[in-house]
């Protein structure tokens, strides 16, 4: 399905609560997207999704709303690789928002400078086939070998694909960030096989990041059976993987939630999440602050 045959959907709350949670002073939203607006930035005719406009002002309020200081707008698939929009989100943040930029492997280095020079950090792999047609691995180790200084490679899978990466990432020459631990199941609880291949896959390279994100997305059991919130089964398995790669993770909100408007999540609880997976102030001081800075703010360490 193309995004010209389908409505337009929102996937994000109208009104959010405030977080009981307070973050640190800089926190950084370390994976959120932007939408448009489509007048200015037109989807990609490649889109598996058609979102309603969810550009940088929305996301900065939302910014405010919880309690951060910066954001890493990650490119959305429905964008392409086309980072225009992207782009203007990092402009329009007086310096609060950096990037990951989606690019078609055959990019330039000048092209690849250009976006450094517009605030990206790094590139996206994307391997879920209901965003993307095809993922051509030989090409991204091809591209991710000529990135600019500093950059690094995200990475977005499943867990059922997880052994068939395990070569391709292997071979990746700059550190790589999983999105959404590789969104592993949850409820098998913190020794179940999805997270022992996981740790397997941490255990092979100290500079493999993750993102302990998206609750709403891999844990769907709710004491009413109906979906959603507490996340207990999250919190479970998730907390163990933080505490012990506590100078590898970095946190995201995933606002606006793409696909998501089945089940659409409060960003005030998602904010509520971050004690329950990182109890301390030192491990939340290291999730939300000093790694991501690490990754994309160096300059300022
Ligand atoms: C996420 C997850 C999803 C979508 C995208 O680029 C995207 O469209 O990343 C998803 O649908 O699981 O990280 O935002």
């Amino acid at each position: 399905m193309t995004a010209d045959t389908q409505n337009r959907i929102i996937s994000w709350h109208s009104a959010p609560s405030k977080p009981s949670y307070t973050p640190p002073p800089g926190a950084i939203d370390a994976h959120c997207h932007v939408f448009g607006p489509m007048a200015d930035f037109p989807f990609s005719p490649k889109a598996k999704y058609l979102p309603e406009d969810a550009g940088p002002d929305k996301l900065f309020a939302l910014r405010d709303h919880l309690g951060f200081a910066r954001n890493v707008i990650v490119q959305a698939s429905c964008h392409g690789t086309n980072n225009a929009a992207t782009l203007n989100g990092i402009a329009k943040s007086g310096g609060k928002a950096r990037g990951v930029a989606v690019v078609d492997p055959a990019i330039s280095e000048a092209e690849l400078a250009a976006l450094h020079d517009g605030g990206m950090r790094g590139i996206r792999f994307n391997f879920l086939k209901r965003l993307v047609d095809d993922a051509p691995k030989d090409k991204f180790l091809e591209v991710a070998g000529r990135l600019p200084a500093g950059w690094h490679v995200v990475i977005y899978f499943e867990a059922d694909i997880l052994d068939e990466m395990r070569p391709f990432i292997d071979a990746i020459p700059v550190p790589v960030v999983i999105d959404h631990m590789g969104r592993p199941d949850v409820t098998q609880g913190p020794d179940g096989t999805d997270m022992r291949a996981f740790r397997s896959l941490l255990q092979s390279r100290d500079d493999i990041w993750f993102k302990p994100t998206c609750p709403d997305r891999l844990d769907m059991a709710r004491p009413d059976g109906t979906g959603g919130d507490p996340w207990n089964a999250f919190a479970e398995a998730v907390a163990p993987l933080v505490a012990d790669y506590q100078d590898r993770v970095i946190w995201g909100t995933d606002w606006p939630h793409p696909n998501m408007d089945k089940a659409i999540p409060d960003d005030g609880h998602i904010v509520d999440m971050i004690p329950r997976i990182a109890p301390t102030a030192a491990l939340q001081q290291k999730l939300l602050v000093t790694n991501p800075m690490r990754l994309y703010w160096p300059e300022e360490l």
